[in-house]
């Protein structure tokens, strides 16, 4: 019986051990992200998606693409044509019936925005043709009905990569130089009933990303530019939203190869995404705050970041983050991981790992590109044709958890009997995408004789062991199962051990 005890006790050490771990995150108690790390049934696309939006219960998705398929289905296999652009119900994930065809020039969606209502949705990119009409680049949707607005056909001589909207303007940003004739670098706005307005910026590289922030009378912008209006400002400034006018400048926030790629906010602050190439560059990601443009936090983790979102105090990103060790939470140089959630008030990497491969025909190797929160489901599009290591093409989805994933692999035991009447099992720990702390149960002969407790992450798998007292020179079965709390592994192959009499 005092060796039972002494069992207990290593159990005990063991979930001690795991507790201090936690207080060692400081005073307050870490964030954990309340979305599942495992993926809801989703469409997919044959191609590049670039762009997401969300409007009154449906998603719509933008890219370069000529057909859907179901969840489940290979390439090839039951495709429905949707040319660049396609719309899903946001909660069933069910493709619908509107559909535009966006052809010819680039053959591309690449920003989607609706207006605040949701009754209207902006279509920009490169394109001279929807269905059979011709259009320049931007046109507007009516979402009650998926008709196009014959109101909006700006004449846009260049890619629209960005749009945003407030009561006052819709502003476009993209690799343009005119807009209906008229110079309009980058950068343009146009009154709700789709006339031009006079705001305008010198913006000498294309914008990627715009983010209106009315209250504070102010655009953000960013993009691959390096001066604004003939001053320095590299790839991030902040403009008068009426005249264009620089309001903010961000100084040494970026290096000269990094831009930015997306922009998101919440109440008090602005999020960046940059992404660089070459050595030296700043391709992580950045907290700034909206009301004296401060910068909060600075991410130095390395991987071409893409896509920024703000869900419940966390920061999405879409990335092939793949060095993250300056970062809190963060991993060694190796594998990329090409989603992070981080703790917005301190940047922390929380405990949230789905990943997708680096996709096809992408010379930049990042699977998501986009991101948007739908009636509280994060969906993300881009070029990956994996999620969590099974096929799934351009679109995913992760719904709310936490911790659905199941843990990742059941152990391996080996087994050290040379003590009489001791038995000692030996495994590495294993993972899982949403649960760092997960149970490991012992079975001898059938029946549970223990339950430590580890938290784990894939870049550090600890070693654990569990020791058995039993009656000297008898033979057992010992398997092991693990689990999240919700999800359980099978158990493993039977390890029979039999148990020394004496040395
Ligand atoms: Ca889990």
């Amino acid at each position: 019986m005092r060796l039972r005890k002494s069992t207990t006790s290593i159990v005990t050490a063991a979930a001690l051990a795991t507790g201090s771990l936690t207080t060692a995150y400081g005073s307050v108690a870490p964030v954990r992200p309340t979305l599942t790390a495992k993926p809801l049934s989703t469409w997919q696309t044959d191609g590049y998606v670039w762009t997401l939006a969300y409007a009154r219960g449906v998603v719509y998705v933008g890219g370069t693409f000529d057909t859907v398929r179901p969840p489940g289905a290979k390439p090839g296999e039951k495709q429905k044509t949707r040319k660049n652009f396609a719309a899903f119900d946001a909660v069933t994930g069910k493709l619908l019936p509107c559909t535009h065809s966006f052809s010819e020039i680039g053959g591309t969606v690449r920003a989607l925005k609706p207006s605040r209502d949701g009754k209207v949705l902006y279509i920009g990119g490169s394109f001279s043709k929807v269905d059979h009409t011709s259009a320049s680049d931007v046109v507007a949707l009516n979402t009650a009905d998926c008709t196009l607005r014959k109101n909006f056909r700006p004449k846009v001589d260049g890619t629209v990569r960005a749009i945003d909207i407030t009561d006052k303007s819709l502003y476009l940003g993209g690799d343009f130089t005119h807009i209906n004739g008229k110079e309009r670098m980058h950068i343009a706005s146009f009154s709700p009933r789709g006339s031009l307005q006079p705001f305008s910026a010198e913006i000498d590289q294309p914008v990627h990303a715009l983010l209106a922030v009315p209250e504070h009378n102010m655009v953000l912008v960013g993009g691959d530019f390096h001066h604004v209006n003939g001053e320095q400002q590299q790839a991030l400034v902040a403009l008068n939203p009426s005249t264009g006018s620089i309001v903010t400048s961000y100084p040494d926030w970026l290096p000269q190869r990094s831009s930015v790629q997306s922009l998101a906010r919440d109440k008090t602050n602005f999020y960046v995404a940059s992404d660089g190439r070459g050595t030296g560059v700043f391709d992580g990601r950045i907290a700034g705050r909206l009301d004296n443009g401060k910068m909060v936090w600075k991410d130095y983790c390395q991987g071409a970041t893409q896509a920024v979102l703000v869900y419940k105090g966390i920061l999405y990103s879409g990335s092939h983050a793949h060095y993250c060790l300056p970062t809190p939470g963060g991993f060694p140089d190796g594998r990329r991981r090409h989603f992070l959630a981080q703790s917005v008030a301190d940047k922390r990497i929380l405990h949230w790992f789905p990943d997708t491969d680096d996709g096809i025909g992408n010379e930049q190797q990042i699977g998501p590109r986009t991101l948007v929160m739908a009636k509280g489901i994060l969906w993300a599009g881009g070029g990956f044709t994996t999620v969590n290591e099974k096929p799934q093409q351009g679109l995913t989805r992760f719904g709310p958890g936490p911790g659905n994933a199941a843990p990742e692999a059941i152990p391996q035991i080996t087994a050290d009997n040379s003590r009489v009447g001791k038995i000692t099992l030996t495994w590495r720990a294993t993972w899982d995408r949403d649960d760092a702390k997960l149970t490991y149960q012992i079975y001898r002969d059938g029946v549970r004789v223990a339950s430590p407790k580890k938290s784990s992450v894939e870049w550090d798998l600890p070693e654990m062991k569990y020791t058995d007292s039993v009656t000297p020179g008898s033979r057992h079965r010992y398997t092991i199962a693990v689990t999240d709390g919700k999800n359980s592994t099978h158990r493993s192959k039977p390890l029979l051990v039999t148990a020394v009499t004496e040395k």
